[in-house]
């Protein structure tokens, strides 16, 4: 089952999910076992560390937020910097 878990990014006050093939991209890295995983957004390349679980900009180290992997129903503000209505 791909859609028991989201993956959420740390926003100024609150989680934003991750987009549908992000989110699937971290569930499958996540669940094989392997401790990092890349991903392309917008152009820019970032790796979410799940020992530490952040993600860190590659280009830019200090560029670093804090994740978390939760149920579908958790707060958050919006999907992937679309707020929701
Ligand atoms: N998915 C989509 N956009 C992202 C992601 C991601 N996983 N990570 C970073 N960005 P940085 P508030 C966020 C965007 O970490 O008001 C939100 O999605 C990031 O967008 O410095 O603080 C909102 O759109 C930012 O615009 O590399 O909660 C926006 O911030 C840019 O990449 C404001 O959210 C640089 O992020």
């Amino acid at each position: 089952d791909n859609n028991k878990y989201q993956w959420y990014y740390e926003g100024r006050n609150g989680w934003w999910k991750y987009e549908e093939r992000s989110n699937a991209d971290l569930e499958a890295a996540f669940t094989s076992g392997v401790s990092e995983c890349l991903l392309l957004l917008a152009g820019t390349i970032y790796c979410v560390d799940f020992q530490n679980m952040v993600q860190i900009r590659r280009s830019d180290p200090t560029k670093l937020r804090r994740v978390k992997r939760d149920i579908p129903t958790f707060p958050s503000k919006g999907i992937a910097g679309i707020k929701k209505i």
